[in-house]
């Protein structure tokens, strides 16, 4: 029996140490060798149930000596289970290390179109103004598009060749006035408003036209609004967008959905009202159209115009992002070529 336990011993050893050649699942490969030996039906466990069968002198030396295997084979997994995990341990540490002395990796941060720069910057005018921002359907009525803004049937502007039509009464809307429409309907004066969107109109493509485009619209409707305060507002306007110098006139004009009507220049930015390329030697540029809410359109949308008047204007904004950014192709802005965009 004591051969026996000094060959388990020897075993043992000799076993935990060829662990050390096993890279991979030294943990799974020792917790083996643990059960082997010192499980409950392991070596020593089984020598240890033999004793019964051993003399009273043996017996007390065979237990000491099985004993102290057990202890040094005990003492030895230990050991070894330690190095194990510090192995372990040292190897994770140094897969996840970070060098950060490492050059970062470059993501790029994206940016606003610049149609939607130019668009944000004007809103914020008006609201800065005390207008609030509305949106609505851009397949809309043609009662809401034409009918309600006084434009009737025969007028030009419903021709297919103009508007694009989903069927006999829907069409893709050709301005965004149909938003005001929708808010008169529904809001009791006062009303300040404007509606920035996408609009359609059945246009061939070249530099300065495009079926899809973008406006912004104005309405103001209250007790005693007159033409005075929407030249007052769209002076305002002007001087936020093009700086404290900008000046503007009115023209007359003609809209249906306005009474009276004007269009409305601004003195160059270029060359101060002399005359250059970009105003075409006019001195002026025209930037967009306004009047005074037609009483037909305010009482078709349940507005007494004897009690209430308003001011409306409306403005394309390809033309102003154009002006600002010195872009004199529309279409760049819809080709989505990352190296133009990128520049804004
Ligand atoms: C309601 C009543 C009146 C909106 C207006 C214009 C004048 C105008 C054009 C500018 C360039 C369209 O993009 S463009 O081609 N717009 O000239 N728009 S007054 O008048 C309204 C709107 C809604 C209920």
């Amino acid at each position: 029996m004591r051969e026996k336990l000094e060959q388990i011993g020897r075993m043992a050893r000799e076993e935990i140490a060829a662990l050390a050649q096993n890279k991979e699942s030294r943990a799974e490969a020792l917790e083996a060798v643990r059960v082997k030996f010192l499980g409950k039906k392991g070596e020593i466990t089984s020598v240890l149930r033999g004793m019964g069968a051993l003399s009273a002198e043996e017996r007390p030396v065979i237990g000491q000596l099985a004993n102290e295997v057990r202890s040094e084979v005990e003492k030895l997994i230990d050991k070894t289970k330690k190095e194990i995990e510090n192995a372990e341990l040292e190897y994770k540490l140094r897969a996840e290390e970070i060098d950060v002395t490492m050059p970062g990796k470059h993501s790029e941060a994206g940016r606003l179109h610049p149609i939607t720069q130019v668009l944000n910057e004007m809103t914020d005018i008006f609201v800065g103004l005390g207008f609030q921002v509305v949106d609505g359907p851009e397949v809309e009525y043609d009662l809401y598009n034409f009918e309600k803004l006084n434009i009737p049937k025969n007028h030009p502007a419903r021709d297919t060749q103009d508007t694009f039509y989903i069927n006999e009464n829907i069409v893709l809307r050709t301005q965004t006035s149909p938003v005001q429409v929708r808010v008169m309907e529904k809001t009791r004066p006062p009303i300040r408003i404007v509606s920035p969107g996408r609009v359609y109109r059945s246009d061939a493509v070249d530099a300065t036209h495009s079926p899809l485009f973008h406006q912004m619209e104005g309405l103001v409707v209250d007790k005693g609004v007159t033409m005075t305060d929407l030249k007052g507002t769209l002076e305002l306007f002007a001087k936020k967008l093009y700086g404290e110098n900008a000046r503007i006139k009115l023209r007359p004009h003609h809209f249906n959905f306005t009474e009276p009507s004007a269009e409305v220049d601004l003195c160059c930015f270029n060359c101060g009202g002399k005359g250059c390329r970009i105003c075409k030697g006019e001195g002026w540029i025209e930037i967009l159209g306004a009047g005074m809410v037609h009483p037909k359109v305010l009482k078709g949308c349940g507005i007494d115009p004897e009690v209430y008047s308003g001011f409306a204007f409306g403005m394309g904004i390809e033309r102003v992002v154009m002006g600002r950014f010195s872009v004199n192709d529309l279409r760049l802005f819809y080709e989505n070529d990352v190296r133009f965009l990128k520049q804004f």
